[in-house]
C-alpha cells in the first residue's frame, strides 16, 4: 500500500436533490425529496433538509409522505443529472487519467498517478481546489475524501459529507476502522452483515480477532479472505480508468455431452444463478441476458434478450435464461453452456428505471427507457393527478419538476398537476428570490415543456468562479442539456 494519501474518493452531496435545489431557488435550505411518485414509488434522494425527518434513499414514497408531508416531491430528470455528472468528471480528469467513476456522482481518482499529489500537504490542496471548481462550475457541493487506499478514501468520503473533506494520515487506519461496523468494509451488505453478527462479528475489530481461518470458514475462501485483509486495513486495489467489465458471464464445459433437455434446463438455471452472484458481488445490474450454447458439432449459438430494466435478480435472469434457451435446439447434444448479463448500469437506478419503464406502459407509452430515461413518467405532485393518471391516459404530461416556459411568463417550473390543472413556479437558477407561482390549464397552448437551464450562468468573457449559489461565473460552465433528448 502507498504511504500517502493519493487516493481521492468524490460523492456529491444529496446529488439529486440539490441539483434541483441549484435548479429551483425558492426550494433552497427547504426539504426535498426525487423519486417515483406513483404508488408504488421509492425515494431515490433526499435533500439534507428532509433527512431530520428520517427520509431515505429507496424508502417508500407512501411512508416519505407520512414522515415529511410538506416536503417538495420531484421526479427525476436523469439527463439533467447526467450532464453535471459530466462537469464533475471532466474536473476529475484534470486532476489525473486515473479516474474510476462508480456512478453519476461518485468517483475514485489517483492523484499520484496523475502527479497532483504525492504527500499530505499536495493532497489536501489537491481535494480543496477540487471541491471549490466544483462549487464555480456546478453550483453544488460534493465531499471528498483522502487516503492511502480506496476503501479508506471512500470511508472518508463518508465521514466529510456535507459539505466537508476528510484525509486519512497513513498509519492511523486501524485504528480508525476497528470500532466501526463491519457494514463498513466494502462487500458486506446486509445478509453478510447478520451472518457474520449471528457468528457474534459486528465491528471490524472483531473480524480482525476472529482470525482469517474463521473468517473463511463462515464466508467462504474468497469472500473471507478478502474481508480479512480490508479489516486490517489492506487494500491494494488500484484506480481503474475505466470499469473494464462491459458485462458478467460464466460458462461450464460438460466432460461428456449432455442430451437430456431437463438437465440442460437445469444447468441453465444453475449458470443463471451463479452470474447473478457476480454481478450483485460487483455491485451491478444488467439489462440484456445473454445466453450461449455450444453444440456437439462445436456450432454456437448466442441468444440474448434484452428486458426493460436492468436487474440482478435471480429469479428474473433465470426466467429470462430459460425462455432463451426455449429456442435453441439441443438435441445433438449439449457441450458447453453459459449465462452472462450485459447492458450494465448502476445498480442505485434499477428501481426507478423500472418503474418509470412499467408506468409509461401503463400509460399506453411503452418506451424503451434506456433510450428515453430523462423523460419524467409521472403526471405530477399531486393525489388527485396520480388518480387520475390511473383512470387512463392524460392530454399532456406535467411531471412535478420538470422545467417549462410559457409565451408570456417565461421559464419556470411544475409545482404540481392534477385535475386538468398545471401549477407554475416562474424561477430560473439565478434568480434572486422565490419566483412567483401561476395555474394555468393543463392544455394551455402558451405553455411548453423545456431543457433545464445551466445551474451556473454564464457571464459573456466567462473568467473568475464565484462561490454562491449560482452568482458565480464560471469558464467552465457549460450549457447544462439533457443527453438523452429521444
Ligand atoms: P448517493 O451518493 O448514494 O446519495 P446522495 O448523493 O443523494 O446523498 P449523499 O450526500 O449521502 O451522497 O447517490 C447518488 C444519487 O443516486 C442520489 O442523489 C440519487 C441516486 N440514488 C437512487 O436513485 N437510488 C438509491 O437507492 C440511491 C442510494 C441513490
Ligand atoms: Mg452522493
Ligand atoms: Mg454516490
Amino acid at each position: 500500500m502507498r504511504n500517502a494519501p493519493t487516493i481521492l474518493h468524490l460523492d456529491m452531496d444529496a446529488f439529486f436533490a440539490s441539483a434541483e435545489q441549484a435548479s429551483k431557488p425558492s426550494l433552497r435550505g427547504k426539504a426535498v425529496i426525487v423519486g417515483g411518485l406513483g404508488p408504488r414509488g421509492v425515494v431515490a434522494t433526499a435533500s439534507y433538509e428532509a433527512r431530520v425527518f428520517g427520509v431515505h434513499s429507496a424508502m417508500p414514497m407512501a411512508q416519505a409522505r407520512r414522515l415529511a408531508p410538506n416536503a417538495a416531491y420531484l421526479v427525476p430528470r436523469f439527463g439533467f443529472y447526467r450532464s453535471i455528472s459530466d462537469q464533475v468528471m471532466g474536473l476529475l480528469r484534470e486532476l489525473s487519467p486515473l479516474v474510476e467513476p462508480l456512478s453519476l456522482d461518485e468517483a475514485f481518482v489517483d492523484l499520484e498517478a496523475g502527479g497532483t499529489a504525492w504527500d499530505e500537504a499536495s493532497a489536501r490542496l489537491a481535494g480543496a481546489k477540487l471541491r471549490a471548481d466544483i462549487r464555480a462550475v456546478t453550483g453544488l457541493t460534493g465531499s471528498v475524501g483522502l487516503a492511502a487506499s480506496k476503501m479508506l478514501a471512500k470511508i472518508a468520503s463518508e465521514q466529510a459529507k456535507p459539505d466537508g473533506l476528510v484525509l486519512i494520515e497513513p498509519g492511523t487506519e486501524r485504528a480508525l476502522l476497528g470500532p466501526m461496523s463491519v457494514r463498513t468494509l466494502p462487500g458486506v451488505g446486509p445478509a453478510t452483515g447478520d451472518h457474520l453478527r449471528r457468528a457474534g462479528i459486528t465491528t471490524v475489530d472483531e473480524i480482525a480477532e476472529a482470525g482469517e481461518d474463521e473468517l473463511v470458514r463462515l464466508l467462504g475462501k474468497a469472500h473471507g479472505h478478502a474481508l480479512y485483509a480490508m479489516a486490517l486495513a489492506h487494500d491494494e486495489r488500484p484506480v481503474v480508468a475505466e470499469r473494464g467489465t462491459k458485462s458478467v458471464s460464466v460458462e461450464d464445459t460438460y466432460d461428456v455431452d449432455i442430451h437430456d433437455r431437463v438437465r440442460v434446463g437445469l444447468e441453465v438455471r444453475r449458470l443463471a444463478d451463479r452470474c447473478v452472484r457476480r454481478l450483485r458481488g460487483a455491485g451491478l445490474s444488467g439489462r440484456t441476458i445473454v445466453l450461449k450454447v455450444r453444440r456437439y458439432d462445436f456450432s454456437t449459438l448466442t441468444r440474448s434478450e434484452t428486458l426493460r430494466g436492468p436487474t440482478d435478480d435471480p429469479a428474473v435472469v433465470r426466467e429470462a435464461a430459460a425462455r432463451l434457451l426455449d429456442s435453441v435446439d439441443t438435441t445433438g447434444g449439449v457441450r458447453l453452456l453459459g449465462v452472462g448479463v450485459s447492458g450494465l448500469a448502476d445498480y442505485t437506478q434499477e428501481d426507478l428505471f423500472a418503474q418509470a419503464q412499467a408506468q409509461a406502459q401503463a400509460q399506453g407509452q411503452g418506451q424503451a427507457l434506456g433510450e428515453r430515461e430523462d423523460q419524467g413518467v409521472e403526471q405530477g405532485g399531486t393525489e388527485a393527478a396520480e388518480e387520475r393518471q390511473q383512470a387512463g391516459p392524460v392530454e399532456r404530461r406535467w411531471p412535478a419538476g420538470h422545467d417549462v416556459t410559457h409565451a408570456e411568463y417565461g421559464h419556470g417550473w411544475v409545482q404540481g398537476s392534477g385535475l386538468g390543472r398545471v401549477t407554475v413556479r416562474f424561477e430560473t437558477p439565478d434568480s434572486s428570490e422565490p419566483g412567483r407561482v401561476r395555474t394555468f390549464r393543463a392544455d394551455d397552448v402558451d405553455l411548453e415543456p423545456a431543457d433545464p437551464l445551466p445551474l451556473v450562468a454564464r457571464r459573456p468573457g466567462g473568467g473568475g468562479g464565484g462561490g454562491s449559489d449560482g452568482g458565480g461565473a464560471a469558464s467552465a460552465g457549460t450549457g447544462v442539456t439533457p443527453a438523452a433528448s429521444g
